[in-house]
Order: structure tokens, then sequence, then C-alpha cells
């Protein structure tokens, strides 16, 4: 037997969600259906960001390639990817896009009943120095009666039914949570099969970690708790001084805080006074998987999961990680 065997019965991600699917009385399938069509979308997405240097899909839009097609820039391309393959997937019925000024509603005839926030391409100003990017989705079960409306998706995290994101880092990974107490879990990227292998079942935040995570660019502007919390990591009165890592692409941020522990941080600054990130489609989504691994949430006021938004491209200011270190920046804040 030479090299790795063969894995003739693959935990793929298509037939882990489908078994998952079975666990469920009620089920009908179409959630199953919703995530096989973000699959299918993240997999188009990794093979055009792995190779956009080559086909030109890297830089302004408005680009020729070599055949002298007009080249889509990859966020662009992206976000036709998301909203294509949901939409033909007959189980949405109302989609937020951060591409999009204006919430898309799919068309009578092949709506379902679940609704979908996403971010198709997540930290797309890092793609032409090829720094690790992302995608992260939310989705929701329509509440209302009658026609989908932006009411529809204005509804606080914690009534999220699913939410994820992938990395496209130095391999792709997909990490997804189908509800409070269904754990969260990590699906690397075969290539040679074409498929998301379960590789990290039930992944659970470190209770504590030794990495902050914040652009200190702009230390000038955070408020006096933030400050003296940071430097309490930088010259602890007690203790090693935590490291620093920040990526500037918050899958890839999130995911190391995840999988190492710590804390990442994205406050309010005064250009920002609810920061940069947006509810919607960057905080709940990772919060949501953040708190079902066991760690904790916050805006710095309350959790993330329970703020209720009003419009649907809002910020909030985010401060996730383990739960001991997210804690510790509270008792600063408040
Ligand atoms: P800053 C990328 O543009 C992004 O939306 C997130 O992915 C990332 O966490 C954040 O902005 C970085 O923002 O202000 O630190 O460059």
């Amino acid at each position: 037997q030479h090299g790795p065997a063969f894995d003739v019965n693959a935990m793929t991600l298509t037939r882990w969600v489908l078994a998952q699917q079975r666990t469920a009385p009620t089920a009908t399938g179409d959630l199953t259906q919703l995530l096989n069509s973000i699959q299918t979308a993240v997999k188009a997405i990794q093979s055009a960001v792995r190779k956009a240097g080559i086909a030109k899909l890297h830089g302004i839009s408005g680009d020729t390639n070599v055949q002298g097609e007009e080249v889509k820039k990859l966020d662009v391309l992206s976000n036709d990817l998301f909203i294509n393959m949901l939409q033909s997937s007959f189980t949405t019925c109302l989609l937020v896009s951060e591409e999009n000024p204006q919430v898309i509603q799919v068309e009578t005839e092949r709506r379902g009943k679940y609704i979908v926030c996403f971010d198709p391409l997540d930290g797309s100003s890092n793609i032409d120095c090829l720094v690790s990017v992302g995608s992260i989705f939310s989705i929701y079960k329509k509440q209302s009666a009658g026609e989908p409306s932006e009411a529809d998706a204005l509804r606080p995290g914690r009534e999220l039914v699913a939410a994820g994101y992938a990395l496209y880092g130095s391999a792709t990974m997909m990490v997804l949570s189908l509800g409070f107490g269904k754990g969260v879990h990590g699906f690397m990227y075969d290539p040679s099969i074409g498929e998301f292998i379960l590789t990290d079942p039930n992944m659970r935040i470190p209770d504590k970690g030794k990495i902050y995570s914040i652009n200190e660019g702009y230390a000038a502007e955070w408020e006096e708790g933030l400050k003296r919390y940071v430097e309490e990591k930088k010259q602890p009165s007690v203790g090693k001084a935590y490291g620093a890592r920040y990526v500037g692409s918050m899958v890839a941020d999130v995911h190391r805080t995840i999988k190492y522990g710590g804390i990442f941080m994205y406050p309010a600054t005064k250009a920002a006074p609810n920061g940069k990130l947006r509810l919607l489609y960057e905080c709940n989504p990772m919060s949501f998987i953040v708190t079902e691994a066991g760690g904790l949430a916050s805006t710095g006021k309350q959790p993330v999961l329970d703020l209720v938004p009003t419009s649907i491209h809002q910020r909030a200011p985010c401060f996730l990680g383990s739960k001991k270190d997210v804690e510790e920046l509270l008792k600063y804040l408040n």
C-alpha cells in the first residue's frame, strides 16, 4: 500500500448533512438542499480564488482576459454564484448580500421557507496580496406570513437555524453549525475528489487563549477600557504577555481564534461608532458559531446574538472568542 489508503467510506459534507436531516423527524430536506447549494457555490469560488492570478481575476473589474472577455472581479463572481445557487435551490425566499444594497426577493415560483444573509467574499481587499479570504452565511426560517420582506431578515442572531463560513486559506475549509446544541463541525476540501470531508467534528474553542487580535492602527480611537485591556495583554500585572495576531480577514482571524483560543475584537472607533463589521452576515454568523463552540460574543454591551437589527447593512462592535478572555475584557469595558 503506497501513501494514505484511499478512503472508500469518506464522510463528505453532502453525506453528513443528509444524515443530520434523517435525525430531524419533521425535516423536509429543504435545509439539506439549501446547504448543498451553498456547498456548490463555495466549491466554485474556491476554484476561482485559487486561479485568480492566472485567469486575470485579480485587480479592478473591467479587465479583459487573454480571450478579450470582460473579467468579473472575484467578489462580483462570488456574489453571482451565491445568488444563482441559492435561488435555484427552491429553498429561499429572500437574500441579503454584502454586495447588494437592497434585499433580493426570490421569484415566486422558486421560493422556499429560508432567508439567507451572506458575505460572498469577505476580506476581498486582501485578494491581490494573496491573503486568505472567506465566505460567510447565516440562515433564518421565515416566521411571518405573506410576502417576504426586509423585516424577515431583521431578526436577532438568536433565531438563526444555521450559520457557517468557508475559509480559502492554505487549504479550503467549511465550518458550520445547524443550530444550538448541535455543535460546530469542520470539513476540509479534498480537491482530488472535489468533496468537503469531515475532519473536525464537534469543534470546541479553548476556554482561555494566549492571543489577542485587533487592528492596533486605530488604538488612538479606542475607548479607555479597551486601551487598558490591550495594555494588560501586552504588559500583564501577573503572568505572561499575550501574542498578537491580526490577519485583517475576519474569517481567518475568527477561525484561528476557534482553533487556538484567544479573543478577536473589532471595536467602535470615532470614525465608525458601530465598528466596521456588519451584523447580519459577519457578526451574527460568527457569533452563532463561536457561541455554539463554547465561546462568547459580545457587542461590549450585550451578546451580539440578542441585538435586534434595524437595517440590513448595519454594523456592530464585535468582541468574540474564548469565554474567559471575553469575560475579562467585558470587566474593563463596563
Ligand atoms: P480593518 C475585511 O475588509 C473586513 O471586512 C473583515 O474581513 C476584517 O476583519 C476587517 O474588514 C478588517 O478591517 O479596518 O482592520 O482593515
